[in-house]
């Protein structure tokens, strides 16, 4: 049985801007074994400090204290990078320091991806994600293409930087279901609206239901550029990819009624985590 750890709330992450010792001391992760809390916080410093071989090493022995590899990734993975982010917003980061945390967040990705596609017991139906044109970012794309096929989905990942003539090209090859794309830049963002735009041309837009994420995109955005859906984090995109193949399959892509019941699912999700919330705080 893998060990229940909540990565779902709200953490601060206050004590990531001084040291592993003010880290040791916060009750973020305390819901783990004391030896399972140590290595989660070892591996957000590690992925602060961006070293990828220690991180690889930290690994190992937390999924060997039944730690799933989800866990791992929506846990400390996910905490580390977002400090990262910090630092480089407030100029304590440039890009040297954080080219070396995406790669120790890649070289973890590395050992958890094969055991997380290993969890894949259906077959639900095809998705095609790509970062879009002039966009390098792929942490965030890469951890919704594993989670999607641990949940049952064959994934095609066209990578970084993908123009709309590939996302065309994988469509009428693959015959996907659901189009994903990643944007993390506010001046790439626009490149989404391009594609959805460009498989409008092709009369392809109600083969696919399109889904849209990264760290600037919003609901806001996907409304506005004409979206099917949009996903705040992986978790989020793997239920909404459930639902199109699921209940909402006979919808196509662009209708109205299903851009109406994604949104709805947000509204559902969100309920869903605070009576969460609510029961373990009451418990
Ligand atoms: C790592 C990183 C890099 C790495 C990327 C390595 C890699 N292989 O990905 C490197 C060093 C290469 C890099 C480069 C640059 N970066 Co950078 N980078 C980041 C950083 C610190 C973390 C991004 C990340 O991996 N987050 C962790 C993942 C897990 O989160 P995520 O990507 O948001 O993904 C989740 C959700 O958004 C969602 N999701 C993501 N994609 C998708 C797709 C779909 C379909 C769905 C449904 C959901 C979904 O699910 C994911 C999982 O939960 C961010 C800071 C930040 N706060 O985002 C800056 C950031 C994105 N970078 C930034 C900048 C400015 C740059 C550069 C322009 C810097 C420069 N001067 O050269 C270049 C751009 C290069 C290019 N052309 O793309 C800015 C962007 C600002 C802006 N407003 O546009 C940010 C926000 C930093 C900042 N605060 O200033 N960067």
């Amino acid at each position: 049985m893998p060990l229940e750890i909540d990565t779902e709330k709200e953490n601060n992450l206050d004590d990531l801007k001084e040291d592993i010792e003010v880290t040791r001391k916060t009750d973020r992760w305390s819901d783990a074994p004391a030896e399972v809390k140590e290595l989660f916080h070892q591996i957000e410093w590690n992925v602060i400090d961006g070293e990828h071989g220690g991180t690889v090493d930290l690994i190992r022995p937390a999924l060997g204290h039944q730690v799933s590899p989800r866990t791992l990734v929506a846990g400390p993975m996910a905490t580390g990078i977002a400090e990262v982010g910090r630092r480089f917003k407030f100029d304590e980061y440039f890009l040297p320091e954080v080219m070396m945390s995406a790669k120790s967040m890649h070289a973890a990705l590395g050992i958890l991806k094969p055991l997380i596609i290993e969890e894949k017991s259906e077959e639900l139906g095809t998705v095609v994600v790509g970062t879009v044109q002039g966009d390098l970012h792929d942490i965030g794309k890469r951890i919704v293409a594993m989670m999607l096929e641990a949940a049952g989905f064959t994934v095609h990942d066209l990578g970084v930087t993908v123009p709309p003539e590939e996302f065309i090209a994988a469509i009428l090859e693959h015959k996907p279901q659901i189009v994903g794309f990643s944007a993390l830049l506010t001046t790439t963002m626009n490149m989404q609206w391009e594609t959805v735009k460009v498989i409008a041309k092709q009369g392809l837009r109600e083969d696919v239901k399109i889904f849209v994420g990264g760290a600037p995109i919003s609901q806001a955005w996907c409304d506005k550029i004409g979206a099917d859906a949009y996903a705040a984090d992986a978790l989020i995109a793997v239920e909404k990819a459930k639902a199109c193949v699921g209940k909402f399959k006979e919808l196509k892509g662009g209708d109205p009624s299903l851009h109406a019941a994604m949104l709805a699912m947000d509204t559902d999700l969100t309920r869903a985590k605070a009576e969460k919330a609510q029961a373990a705080y009451a418990a």
